[in-house]
């Protein structure tokens, strides 16, 4: 097939996925706690093109206020997890039936503040599910690759195996997993779930996480300065581009429930490199764009005790779960829409 027909086809079969996802789920009605954050400020826009603008709410805490078009694009609302209250009076204003609970800190900062990192992790989990279990909520809250630890097979991680991780994440995650299976198990609570990987987007920056360093390569690259890879060579870890993240989590709320057979969580990847491949594939189209190594030792004993790559069968088969973007695909479009934003070029 040509390109430019190929290139039709998926965009025609994108707006027909947008349309059956309009159709499907005309009635819903959502809160996104932490629209604010990396993943928040562009799931939240996403949700109101398929869901409409006022049946989103866009949860944050004082001094993350929306701006820009998550401002402008619907409502907000102080939505802290630690105050379960606060979260039990949104729900009720706003008919609330579906949670996306995106509060949490990345891997890195949370091994600085392990104690923060518990209290909005899981302190504020369980304020959400109880919320959700009074109220007849869906919740999705976001598990990672970091739910595995050293002792995890690192290479086509499956699906079901041992996760013992030794970061204060990983526990956290871990603890995500099992306390959201619990509340469906003993209450019925629609809770779901995938384990990202290092999500990789121009909009919102990630903070504090170990695979940002794939996404500050790119900002190293418009700008033309060398890039100090905090990763050593050889250092494989899963990557995803943000539209395929956000279409995982969308598309896993909208699946049939029937035919999970796992909830909390499903492995979903869709890419796996080291840092010298996704230099190579910039440098073909930034020549003169240079890395160097000063590798950060806390950074880099957590991806080494993560998969080198996941195996998503589970999510293939009980939703149909299928990435978009590959390393080539994702690295032109990232270059193209960050040098639009950053240089206006
Ligand atoms: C992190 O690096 O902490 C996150 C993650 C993979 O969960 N991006």
């Amino acid at each position: 097939m040509r390109l430019s027909s190929f290139a039709y086809l998926c965009s025609w079969k994108r707006q027909i996925y947008k349309t059956k996802l309009t159709l499907d789920s005309a009635m819903k009605n959502i809160l996104v706690i932490g629209s604010t954050g990396q993943i928040g400020s562009e799931l939240t826009n996403e949700l109101r093109k398929i869901y409409g603008s006022a049946n989103v709410v866009a949860g944050y805490i004082p001094g993350a206020e929306p701006k820009g078009e998550l401002a402008e694009g619907g409502p907000a609302a102080v939505a802290d997890v630690t105050d379960g209250a606060q979260l039990a009076k949104i729900v009720q204003e706003h008919k609330i039936d579906t949670i996306y609970n995106l509060a949490a800190l990345l891997s890195v900062v949370a091994e600085q503040k392990p104690r923060l990192a518990w209290r909005i992790g899981i302190d504020g989990l369980w304020n959400v599910l109880e919320v959700a279990r009074e109220n007849n909520c869906a919740v999705f809250t976001p598990s990672s690759i970091g739910s595995f630890g050293p002792t995890t097979p690192h290479e086509l991680t499956p699906q079901d195996t041992i996760q013992r991780p030794r970061t204060i994440y990983g526990v956290s995650k871990v603890t995500t997993e099992l306390l959201s299976d619990y509340y469906f198990l003993k209450y019925g609570t629609d809770t779901r779930s995938v384990r990202f990987p290092g999500l990789i987007s121009y909009v919102t920056p990630p903070g504090g996480g170990t695979t940002d360093y794939a996404v500050d390569i790119f900002y190293a690259a418009v700008r033309n300065e060398v890039f100090e890879c905090p990763i050593a060579k050889g250092t494989r870890m899963d990557m995803m581009y943000m539209p395929d993240g956000l279409r995982a989590a969308i598309e896993l709320m909208e699946a049939d429930p029937s035919r999970l057979i796992h909830r909390n969580s499903f492995n979903v990847t869709a890419m796996s490199f080291p840092p010298e491949k996704i230099y190579k594939e910039i440098n073909k189209r930034c020549p003169d764009f240079k890395m160097i190594y000063k590798v950060d030792p806390l950074k880099q004993s957590i991806a080494e005790s993560w998969p080198d790559s996941l195996d998503d069968s589970a999510a293939r088969d009980e939703w149909g779960w299928r990435p978009q973007f590959g390393l080539g695909a994702m690295t032109r479009d990232m270059l193209e829409k960050l040098s639009k934003k950053l240089l206006g070029a």
